[in-house]
């Protein structure tokens, strides 16, 4: 719908906004979504499907002779498990087969269609368990996080800068091996354009720390600076080195990081302080053990680093070498409007553009709401200037989820793009489902 907005001048507009600000000031967190990331907002991944992969997994090794490892029948049906999941998605997935300990191993990898393929970034876990139990933190809970970040690259329909790559290994815990062969049979050409392998390996764990590998730099900040953001302190994770699947790309001087969430290491009393949970005990007590099943998980941690992979993925994959289609830059974090009351934003943060927003900039907004009269719609652009997008208008009709076309070439791209949202008449509310802006 092409609008001849109203723009308001910055004076007003500025003063508005300082004046939205005070009101924000004192309202609940809920009261705005924050900025989106710098580039693009990644979905809230939802727990509840990570753990419907973890059930799968758990009763895969219960009927497999109660584990997933290396070499049994478990571990090929967990293989098979992810592997549907994603042929289902549309990824374009191979087993790599390989022998250890005189069992045939398997990785799995899956190619997400598009995307510079002189840059890859990959993100990986290893899918096998110890023969001692079902491995469901170690390392269902990695395989399923990462499955459940595919899963939502497909829902979708990312078309990211750089090209995705998933990867699940096979036999991790008899000595990295099956990631060393894939590092080792991946051309040097193929391996020079692998930008950055991301790990996750025990995410889960049920006495929970928040640890980001310290490898590369800017992965490393990515994730810390997530984590920041909600509010998690987080600790580098020292022990690491060399006791996962992202050593043998490291070792070939390809860029790594990871989350981790401990595993027999003891809690101290600070990191308990600042975590939760008991000092004085494992990280987690059923570390290759038999009792690693579906109730060795601590929700919360699964939860915040399952979108802390989905995050990861979103941002490290941007600023490739083609340029983007259509930029987009969406908030998805759903913003309750009070009724009859104060106004709620939700910010996206576009950041690395060049001079001024489009004359045609779209404005995709989705809003729940049972009597869309009551609202007033505003963009709100980095200097405050203030687009109205309606105004009052739509009487009793429910929902606004419209795409507004505002000319913004007056505006510089970058900085934080404001939907702000007022509910002026009593009776009937909503929320702020969804903010985009394509470039
Ligand atoms: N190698 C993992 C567990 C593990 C132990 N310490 C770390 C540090 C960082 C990542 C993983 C780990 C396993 O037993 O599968
Ligand atoms: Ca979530
Ligand atoms: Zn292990
Ligand atoms: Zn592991």
């Amino acid at each position: 719908m092409n609008l001849s907005v109203l723009r308001v001048p910055r004076r007003t507009a500025a003063v508005a906004a300082l004046a939205l600000a005070g009101l924000l000031a004192g309202a609940a967190p809920a009261a705005t979504a924050a900025p989106g990331p710098a580039v693009l907002a990644a979905p809230d991944i939802p727990l509840a499907n990570v753990k419907a992969h973890l059930t799968q997994l758990q009763s895969i090794a219960t009927s497999n002779g109660g584990n997933r490892a290396h070499g049994r029948t478990g571990y090929r049906a967990s293989i098979d498990y992810v592997k549907a999941k994603l042929d289902a998605a549309g990824y374009t997935t191979a087993l790599q087969t390989f022998t250890s300990s005189g069992a045939t191993g398997y990785n799995l990898i899956a190619d997400w269609p598009g995307g510079d393929a002189n840059q890859v970034l990959m993100a990986g876990s290893h899918l096998d368990s110890v023969t001692a139990g079902p491995g469901i933190n170690d390392n269902g809970s990695g395989s399923a996080a990462v499955l459940e970040t595919a899963l939502a690259v497909s829902r979708a329909q990312f078309k990211p800068d750089k090209h995705l790559r998933f990867a699940w290994w096979g036999a991790e815990e008899l000595g990295l091996v099956g990631s060393k062969y894939y590092v080792n049979n991946l051309p040097s050409a193929e391996r020079s354009k692998v930008a950055g392998y991301l790990n996750f390996d025990m995410i889960g764990s049920p006495n929970p720390g928040y640890f980001v590998y310290d490898d590369d730099p800017t992965i490393e900040k990515t994730f810390k600076d997530y984590f920041a953001g909600l509010g998690i302190p987080t600790e580098i994770e020292t022990e690491g080195d060399g006791r996962s699947d992202h050593a043998p790309f490291k070792n070939v001087g390809i860029p790594v990081g990871g989350l981790f969430s401990g595993a027999d290491y003891t809690k101290t009393a600070a990191q308990a302080q600042k975590w939760g949970g008991t000092s004085g005990q494992a990280f987690d007590r059923c570390y290759h053990a038999s009792c690693d099943t579906t109730a060795n998980i601590n929700d919360t941690a699964l939860d915040r680093n399952s979108d802390a992979v989905a995050h990861a993925i979103w941002t490290l994959s941007a600023g490739g070498t083609t340029p983007p289609t259509g930029d987009v830059y969406e908030n998805t974090a759903d913003v309750a409007i009070p009724d009859n009351g104060a106004a709620v934003t939700s910010s996206v943060t576009v950041s690395g553009r060049t001079g001024n927003a489009p004359a045609a900039l779209k404005v995709d907004v989705n809003i729940v709401h049972t009597y869309i009269g009551d609202l007033v719609v505003d963009l709100v652009a980095p200097d405050g200037s203030v687009y109205n997008l309606q105004n009052r208008t739509g009487g009793s009709a429910d929902n606004i989820v419209k795409t507004f076309t505002v000319n913004a070439s007056s505006e510089a791209a970058n900085g934080a793009w404001k939907l702000r949202v007022q509910d002026k008449a009593a009776q009937d509310t909503g929320y702020i489902n969804s903010f985009k802006l394509t470039f």
